[in-house]
């Protein structure tokens, strides 16, 4: 969601409300994006696609931690070989800034399934599988506050 302008004409009385959306989304590079070297070049595509980049670190996730991330996935097929995954090898954490961060970040990243993403996005230049998709992106402002706490305390923060 973009920053937008309420104008509320009541009584005579205009009252002006600017609603902004927190410009703030986070993304980590999966284990076999790390491992292929392919961190460079997602570096490279979020600086190209108007990113600033807030906070990045290289981490690994515990199973326990991995499990917790993705909990809104518990019970679907698919969330113990996500986990597994995830929790595999080195990641990249990171929290991106950008006007409009958490939509322009899912289109820079392209569909989930790798397969299906357009030319230009990551996810076609270094996804794998449906699985092995290269790089996760938060899917609301709220998700984006809460996965970049879940990875980031507020000195590892740089402010603008
Ligand atoms: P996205 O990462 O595009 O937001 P999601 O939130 O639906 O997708 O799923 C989280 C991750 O789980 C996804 O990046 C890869 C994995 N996943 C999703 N659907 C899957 C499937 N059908 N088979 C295997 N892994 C899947
Ligand atoms: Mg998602």
């Amino acid at each position: 969601m973009a920053s937008f302008i309420l104008y509320i004409n009541f009584a005579g009385k205009l009252t002006i409300i600017k609603i902004m959306s927190s410009n703030k989304t986070f993304t980590m590079i999966k284990p076999t994006a790390y491992k292929n070297n392919c961190a460079g070049s997602i570096i490279e595509k979020i600086y190209g696609g108007g990113f600033h980049i807030a906070a990045m670190k290289i981490t690994q996730l515990s199973k326990e931690d991995a499990q917790k991330f993705y909990e809104v996935h518990a019970g679907r097929p698919f969330y113990d070989g996500l986990v597994e995954f995830m929790s595999s090898g080195p990641i990249v954490a990171a929290i991106l800034e950008k006007e409009n961060a958490v939509e322009d970040y899912r289109k820079l990243i392209g569909a989930t399934n790798p397969e299906d993403a357009e030319e230009g996005t990551i996810r076609n230049a270094c996804g794998t599988s449906i699985g092995e998709n290269a790089v996760h992106g938060s899917d609301s402002d709220e998700n984006a506050e809460i996965e970049s706490n879940f990875f980031f305390s507020a000195r590892e923060r740089y402010q603008l």
